[in-house]
Order: structure tokens, then sequence, then C-alpha cells
């Protein structure tokens, strides 16, 4: 054969095509992706996505919208970026906005909301033929043992068990998943937020829980069957464990973006320190501040990926 032909090592490495692992797709001559408002036969989705090589996503719409207009002024694209629109203004499920390389979602609160947002955006990113892309959660949390407003990069997501596993249940079968995430990703971030200063920021094990209170051990729901010591007994199991901070979605994130082959990362911000309380009382102001640390880590990043610092 001809070698020259043939791609050479490099062209695989930086090649890296979004897959979705699902034999029915290809027979399907329309696929609606209902919660985004969007489809193949309605919207030129190659036209439309891609280009991108970013995927940034996290809980909140307003939240998600702020990073769009930040991620707008930090890349330098022309307009104001103040009137940037919702891409799925047609379903108030989810809200999406795109600058330049970067998308910006939304995916809600737990596991159910953000796995059918991503089953969704996988599927967009394969039908875009989008190649070489990096999704990063970017959230809230609350910490355990770490000052309140430090900047937790997961490197392995762990349930309630403190195992590095997500359980699907599939027909009437448990799936257990790996949640494995990327560790160069995950150190390339910790080496990025050494340029940040005033913000604490460690590399740690995130437990993801189906639940904010009862199911993170808080004692101040509407519902709690547990003592003062039980709670605090668990989440000091839950730090020997490794875990440094506690969220909802991490490990279906990790689990779902493994599979599909995006190198994927979890950045969230810690609201509060779960050995010291349960409420969160920040004030308004110091909340958005913390919110911003996660953005701005990640807008650094992408702007170091891009050449553009
Ligand atoms: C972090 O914050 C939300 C709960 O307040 C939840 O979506 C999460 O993972
Ligand atoms: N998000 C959570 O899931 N838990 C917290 O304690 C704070 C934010």
């Amino acid at each position: 054969s001809n070698r020259s032909m043939r791609p050479d090592k490099n062209t695989y490495e930086r090649k890296r095509s979004v897959y979705v692992k699902n034999p029915y797709l290809e027979g399907m001559d329309e696929d609606i992706l209902y919660h985004l408002d969007l489809g193949t036969k309605t919207h030129n989705l190659p036209a439309m996505f891609g280009d991108v090589k970013f995927v940034c996503v996290g809980g909140s719409p307003n939240r998600m919208k702020a990073f769009a207009q930040f991620m707008h002024k930090e890349l330098r694209l022309e307009g104001d970026g103040e009137d940037i629109e919702d891409i799925c203004a047609g379903t108030d499920r989810y809200c999406m906005f795109k600058t330049g390389p970067v998308l910006s979602v939304s995916h809600g609160m737990g596991i159910p909301s953000i796995s059918i947002m991503l089953h969704e955006l996988i599927k967009l990113l394969h039908h875009a033929r989008c190649c070489d892309v990096t999704i990063i959660r970017i959230g809230t949390s609350g910490g355990i043992g770490i000052a309140p407003g430090s900047v937790v990069i997961t490197d392995t997501a762990v349930d309630s068990f403190f195992k590095p596993r997500f359980e699907q249940v599939i027909l009437d079968n448990v799936v257990t998943r790996s949640t494995e995430l990327d560790k160069e990703l995950a150190n390339d971030l910790f080496n990025c937020s050494r340029e940040i200063p005033n913000v604490p920021t460690l590399i740690g094990h995130t437990m993801c829980t189906y639940d904010f209170y009862e199911g993170q051990g808080r004692l101040d729901g509407a519902l709690c069957s547990f003592s003062r010591e039980k709670k605090l007994d668990y989440l000091k199991r839950a730090y020997r464990a490794g875990v440094r901070n506690i969220e909802m979605e991490s490990t279906v994130f990790a689990a779902m973006c493994g599979l599909c082959g995006l190198r994927a990362a979890v950045v969230c911000v810690t609201l509060l320190d779960r050995l010291e309380s349960d409420q969160i009382n920040l004030s308004h102001d110091v909340l958005l501040e913390y919110q911003q640390r996660p953005q701005l880590l990640i807008s650094n990043f992408i702007k170091k990926q891009l050449g553009l610092c």
C-alpha cells in the first residue's frame, strides 16, 4: 500500500470525534432534540455548531448566559454580546448560547435533568460532526473541610458510597458505569489556576448525590431522621475517602462523556464548609463573586488553548 496515503499518527490523535453508541440512530430519517427545540431537518446543525470546541455546562440559565457574555468579551468577538440570543429559546427547559467556538448550556439541577440535556447535546455534537470537543461543568457545591469560596477540580466523581461509579437503571437492570474523568485535563486546569490570584483551588474527589438535603446529610430539610453525630461521622468518612465537595450531577456527567469520547472536567466552587454548617447564608454579592470563580478559570483556560494568551 502507499505509505503516504496513510494519515500519520498525529492525524489520529488530533481528530477526536464525538461518539454516539446507539445502532438505531443511523436508521432514523430525522432526529428531534425535543428539550433543546432543535432537529436535524429543521436546523443545519453542522453549519450552526460544526466549529464548537468547548462546551461549558452549568445548572442555572442566568449563570450560563452571564458566562457566554463574559466569554464574548474575553474572546474579543464583534458586537457587544449583551443581546446574545438563546439558541433554545423555543423551550424553557434549557438555554444555550454560542460565542465563537464556545457553547454555553444550562442543565438544571440533578442527575435526571443533566442526563436528558447530555443525551441531546451529545447527539447535537455528533450530527454537527464536531471533533476535539472539551466539555466542562462549571458549578456550585458544598465543601468538606475546605474554606468556602475554594474551587475544586474533580479528579474522580464518586457516589454516596464514595465509589467511582454511576448506576444507570436500564429496563429493569442496573448497569454500572465508570466515572473516571480526564486526569490530564484536570492537571492542565489546575496549572492554569495558579495564575489566578486569591482563589484557593485544589484537585479532589467530588461526591454526587440524588438530593440536596437528606442525600447530602443536611439537618435542615423538611425531613431528617439522623443525628448531628451521624451526619458529621458520614462527612468525615467522605473526607477521609478523598471527597472535597458535594454536588448533584458529576457522576452521570463523567459516565456519559467518558462513554462518548468527550474530554470532560468538573470545576465547582464551594459555597460553605459542610463540617461547619448546612445553610447557605452568603450575601448576594459574595455568592455572585464565588460563582464567577470557575468561569474565570475556564475562560483563562480556553483563551490559552486558543492561543489568545
Ligand atoms: C449544585 O448546586 C445545585 C443545588 O443547589 C445542584 O445543581 C448542584 O449540583
Ligand atoms: N450545591 C450542592 O449540591 N450542595 C451544596 O451544599 C451547595 C451547592
